[in-house]
């Protein structure tokens, strides 16, 4: 046999440490993997996955620890499956995501003054005002009999139009943004059918996606521009600003957009949550959070160890790959009392949802600021969120996505 071809489910289990025979990228698991996570989290605080050779973690104590010693459980070998010391990555390298310090901390630096608190305080009122205007149209849009779908009409078009403004990113064409996202966390997961679908629908718009990350094609002042503006400054050279930029197509939208539609679904499956809403819109904040731990947008992101190490009682050899479950440790019994229940009232302080440590989200602000946003012009002017169709969901290798979401919106 040739070992090039060997796949990894042929290698060896280590010893000491308990099996967990699941497929995390099968439809099944991905379609409804809370079962799956439980039994992941129930044989040890690491498991191994013999269906791709690698350590995972699913308990919120040992997702915690592997993204708070950046040392050990490093990124600059990718954050997804594979491992870009043996595999050259299928596109350059991401100077934020994919980058241990000191790199890092360069371009950390400059994308969180970029997405700081202060920058929120300056776009809240455009954010909010968009928010309240989509929803007015949606509710006249319903008048006049047409079907609202809160995926394509509202979770997908809101974060089209607030984030790309926001970056400086014209107005044609941005779908392909959606496209892009879809094939970015894809290309976390193995290189099986979902990815060599994706891949295909995102070949012409690549070309798209790397001219708007070209100076010439960001508004002056956008947070695109500010990339520029600290190459011009000598924070990092010409040649990085476009990759640096790049993070903000790749990571900005598909993540918000599933951050959203879940929150809707959320809601839309949970009226009585959805009135104490209503009845109290300082709750929206809450609720966005408790979403993202409920039904977390982003579900996986993986590490490579940098040495032999033990974590939490089990040994494991340098250059090993981790898959940690995110959406597992947000719903972990030991972390959460009633994890499966959606509850506005909790504060998730702690999730795993933006990550930890580091390289825990850097948009977050922006993101919450969206979240927060949506629900309370949908808190105003909405007072019952009923699906009139089952939910579809689009399966994604690292995203819990939603595909289409008929809903009719009952106003105030
Ligand atoms: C968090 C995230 C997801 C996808 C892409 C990137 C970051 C990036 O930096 O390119």
């Amino acid at each position: 046999m040739n070992t090039a071809t060997l796949s990894p489910a042929t290698a060896a289990p280590p010893a000491g440490v308990p099996v967990v025979d699941v497929d995390p990228y099968c439809d099944a698991f991905l379609s409804d993997p809370y079962e799956a996570h439980r039994q992941l989290r129930e044989a040890g605080p690491v498991v191994w996955i013999p269906a791709y050779g690698i350590y995972a973690c699913a308990r919120h104590e040992s997702v915690h620890a592997v993204f708070n010693d950046h040392a050990t459980f490093i990124s600059g070998a990718g954050v997804g499956l594979a491992n870009f010391n043996q595999e050259t990555p299928f596109r350059p390298k991401s100077l934020i995501l994919e980058a241990d310090p000191p790199s890092h901390t360069k371009a950390r630096a400059i994308l969180a003054r970029i997405l700081s608190p202060k920058t929120v305080m300056q776009i809240r009122a455009t954010f909010t005002a968009e928010a309240e205007s989509l929803v007015e149209r949606l509710l006249a849009r319903q008048m006049a009999g047409e079907t609202i779908d809160a995926v394509k009409d509202l979770s997908e078009v809101y974060p089209l139009k607030v984030f790309p403004d926001a970056v400086g990113v014209g107005d044609a064409n941005r779908e392909n943004l959606l496209l892009y996202g879809n094939m970015i966390f894809n290309a976390f997961g193995p290189r099986n059918e979902r990815l060599q679908k994706s891949a295909e629908l995102v070949q012409p718009v690549t070309a798209w996606i790397m001219a708007h990350c070209q100076r010439e094609n960001l508004r002056p002042g956008g947070f695109g521009d500010l990339i520029y503006q600290a190459a011009d400054a000598g924070e990092i050279t010409h040649d990085e600003a476009p990759l640096l930029v790049r993070s903000f197509l790749s990571a900005g939208v598909d993540t918000t957009v599933n951050g959203i539609g879940n929150a809707i679904l959320c809601m839309a499956n949970h009226p009585d949550q959805y009135a104490q809403l209503c009845a109290d819109h300082s709750l929206a904040r809450p609720a966005f959070e408790e979403a993202l731990r409920f039904e977390s947008s982003v579900q996986t992101f993986f590490r490579t160890t940098s040495k032999d190490t033990g974590l939490l009682g089990v040994q494991i050899p340098k250059d090993s790959k981790i898959v940690t479950f995110l959406a597992a440790a947000n719903r972990d019994e030991r972390q959460w009392p009633d994890p499966d229940r959606f509850d506005i009232q909790r504060r998730p302080a702690g999730h795993m949802a933006f990550g930890s440590g580091i390289h825990g989200c850097v948009g977050q602000v922006v993101a919450r600021l969206e979240g927060e946003v949506v629900l309370t012009a949908l808190a105003k002017r909405v007072s019952r969120i009923e699906l009139i169709g089952a939910p579809q969901r689009r399966l994604n290798n690292t995203l819990r996505a939603l595909a289409s979401m008929p809903v009719r919106l009952i106003p105030v």
